[in-house]
């Protein structure tokens, strides 16, 4: 399905031009093309990660910029909250809805009322149940299983030439999260090509400093030999670090560390030598997401997935991108 390429305009208001596409009957009659203000309401998942501050910031810095309504909630990690602003932007009859869901499930009664009410609905970041798919119009955000095969390839790249069996212990994120359940099963997935590499115990860090410490503490006291540990995000792995350096070991030589989410202190992570890789997950997808409103506002056509941009970085990269990194 092509889509359209849209030009924004921020002071002088919005307008949709198509570009790239000359067959009319896919596009929409511009003279008849509603306008006036657009209004996005947008559920946050919370404030617990850089990442997550950095995701906040794209969204409302873009919706600034292209002269949209924006209708902000943030629901501190409560999916409760997040159904609750949900019905709130139905009731407020906002031209879109998006939001990042805190967890896959919970979400078949809330975006049926969307549906019935004509508000089509963006997922970014996060998805939800397979099951209800048709309940959204586009998905927008990284692609998680891949992270956990990047995060496993490049472990396994430093344990080569190791003799034996290399223990791997995981920090996962919070439960039912589609990062949570997507990095673990690409990093399983890659392990399971891996002849050394061998997953022995897991834990959830709940995404935080303090979490992945404590999650670090439990793993060490119920594995003696850990060779390598994979959190799943950057606040988790630098949490670890500290309980590893506090046991008396050496975290970036035994064990080594990779991690998700590539903010500023991932990358120092690295510099320091504490961290080994981290897979960049990009949250600035903000401009992405205004583009699909603008589209569907104007009854335009949109892809079911985009996905955000990704890499990997280890000391080298990072002590080269640190300086100018903005989030
Ligand atoms: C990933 C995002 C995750 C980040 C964490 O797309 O959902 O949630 O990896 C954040 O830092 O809490």
């Amino acid at each position: 399905m092509r889509r359209r390429s849209l030009v924004l305009l921020g002071a002088a208001g919005l307008y949709s031009t198509l570009t790239g596409c000359g067959d009319d009957e896919e596009g929409f009659n511009l003279k008849n093309a509603p306008t006036g203000t657009i209004t996005l309401g947008f559920s946050q998942v919370g404030s617990e990660s850089g990442w997550r501050l950095a995701n906040t910031k794209s969204i409302q810095k873009s919706a600034e910029y292209h002269n949209i309504d924006l209708r902000f909630d943030n629901a501190e990690g409560s999916q409760e909250r997040q159904i609750a602003a949900l019905h709130s932007f139905i009731d407020a009859k906002v031209n879109v809805i998006a939001f990042s869901p805190v967890v896959e499930s919970g979400w078949t009664q809330v975006l049926t009322r969307a549906r019935e009410a004509g508000i089509p609905v963006v997922l970014t970041d996060r998805l939800i149940d397979a099951a209800d798919e048709d309940l959204y119009v586009s998905s927008i955000g990284a692609e998680f299983v891949s992270e956990g095969n990047l995060a496993a390839l490049y472990l396994g790249l430093d344990f080569q030439t190791t003799k034996g069996q290399v223990n791997v212990v995981e920090i996962l994120g919070t439960p039912d999260s589609t990062p949570t359940k997507q990095r673990s099963q690409g990093f399983a997935a890659t392990v399971s090509r891996d002849n050394k590499l061998r997953v022995i115990d897991k834990e959830t860090g709940n995404w935080s400093k303090e979490g992945g410490a404590t999650a670090m503490r439990k793993l060490l006291r119920r594995n003696p030999k850990i060779d390598a540990v994979f959190a799943q995000n950057d606040e988790m792995g630098l949490g670890a670090v500290t309980v590893l350096q506090a046991a008396g070991q050496e975290p970036g030589e035994k064990p080594r560390i990779a991690t998700v989410d590539a903010t500023k202190a991932g990358l120092q992570g690295l510099v320091d030598g504490k961290l080994n890789y981290v897979v960049e997950c990009s949250p600035i997808i903000g401009d992405l997401l205004m583009s699909v409103v603008v589209d569907l506002f104007h009854g335009g056509s949109v892809d079911k997935r985009i996905a955000s941009e990704k890499a990997v970085f280890n000391k080298e990269s990072a002590v080269a991108a640190l300086p100018s990194r903005p989030y």
